[in-house]
């Protein structure tokens, strides 16, 4: 099996008049370049960013989905890196309107530069389903603090609130800081403490309790300079403002926050788009629109050779996960349990079984 190039095969997008999600039995595989393979999907994992792609962020015959995990079946001629048959997982582009045929729910995905992970024997594909876009998210929020990454450990610790920390982004971003020398202290549900705690947080505290915030400007000794909003609502950024210490410091977002709920000068306010990873233009609408970015290309390369060394030492893992066995119509199930916002530390992932 060499070039699938126009092979027909399932996907969720497709032609979609209605701006509804469909399984589509006409998508059609990529064609394959020198660098790169395709992957067999076996698993998907459903982010909260899949059920938002209504609207402006449609594209006609655009496929769906960013993480996905399977068995390569096929390499270009330059690649050396995989062979078929190893088990890898990766992050795509969904909904783009310069390369409608990619996105991850789809039967066949071809790999995006360097943003994907060969899984060691001990990980299972569901498991590797979970983690590109937790680790591009989580990875980008820890850059735009100006913070390292395990490869190069801070050299004094330093405290970082990671707020909303049991969720699957969050539980990534308080590993990849305590790899490297920093303090991750988070918020959650009281019943998700022994959650955060396992994945290495040092403190943890009831977001909902009065006060919290403040009790955490008090607990870090008015110098906390560093907050990961992993929620963002303008009740999770006035929070974090509220808890960064008098001198201010830096407060990044998985989304556009409130600027009325950024209301100090002396914070450095940044939001954080998933896709920027793969360093090309984003073709989503304002806010969403990227300039294509190099260096942001490199970082993701550098980040996943990391966290490659991680997983194989089974110093980093993902976040418990909550299986859907079935065809593609199970991936459409999926979705609407992220959309009701039931799952509370746990990440939804669809195991792809009789399709
Ligand atoms: O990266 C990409 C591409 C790369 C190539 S695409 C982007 C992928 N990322 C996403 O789609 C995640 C974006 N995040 C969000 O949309 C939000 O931040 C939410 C809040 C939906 C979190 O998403 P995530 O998938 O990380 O979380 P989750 O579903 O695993 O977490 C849910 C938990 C709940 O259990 C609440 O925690 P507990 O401990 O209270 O149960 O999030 C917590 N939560 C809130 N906490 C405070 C939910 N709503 C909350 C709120 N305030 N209003």
């Amino acid at each position: 099996m060499a070039n699938m190039a126009n092979t027909v095969a399932k996907c969720i997008g497709g032609e979609s008049d209605d701006g509804t999600f469909k399984v589509s039995q006409d998508a059609h595989v990529p064609p394959l370049k020198s660098d790169e393979f395709y992957i067999k999907t076996e698993a998907v994992a459903v982010n909260p960013s899949d059920t938002k792609m209504l609207g402006d962020f449609q594209t006609k015959g655009g496929i769906l989905g960013t993480d996905y995990a399977g068995t390569v079946v096929a390499v270009g001629s330059e690649v050396t890196d995989v062979i078929i048959g190893d088990r890898v997982c990766g992050a795509t582009h969904a909904m783009h309107a310069n390369r409608p045929d990619r996105g991850a729910f789809g039967q066949y995905n071809v790999s995006a530069g360097k943003i994907w992970l060969k899984l060691p024997a001990g990980t299972s594909i569901e498991a590797g389903a979970s983690l590109p876009a937790g680790l591009c998210t989580a990875g980008q929020a820890i850059r735009q603090l100006g913070l390292p990454l395990p490869d190069a450990p801070a050299e004094k610790p330093k405290k970082v609130l990671v707020y909303g920390g049991s969720t699957a982004t969050g539980t990534l971003a308080i590993q990849l800081l305590k790899l490297a020398n920093l303090i991750p202290i988070t918020t959650c549900s009281p019943k998700n403490f022994d959650l955060v705690k396992s994945y290495g947080a040092a403190e943890v505290y009831d977001y909902r309790s009065p006060g919290c915030a403040e009790l955490i400007r008090k607990d870090t000794a008015n110098n906390l300079a560093y907050t990961i909003d992993c929620i963002t609502t303008p009740e999770s950024t006035t929070f974090c403002y509220a808890a960064l210490g008098r001198a201010g410091g830096r407060y990044v977002s998985l989304d556009p926050y409130s600027a009325f709920a950024a209301n100090r000068k002396a914070v450095k306010g940044s939001w954080v788009l998933g896709p920027a990873i793969f360093g090309d233009k984003s073709s989503w609408p304002a806010p969403y629109g990227r300039k294509g970015d190099e260096e942001l290309r490199d970082f993701g390369t550098k980040l996943f050779q990391v966290c490659q060394r991680l997983i194989e030492k089974g110093e980093l893992r993902g976040h418990p996960l909550k299986v859907i066995e079935g065809g593609w119509e199970k991936v459409l199930e999926g979705m609407e349990l992220v959309k009701a916002g039931t799952l509370s530390g746990e990440k939804a992932v669809v195991r792809l079984v009789g399709m």
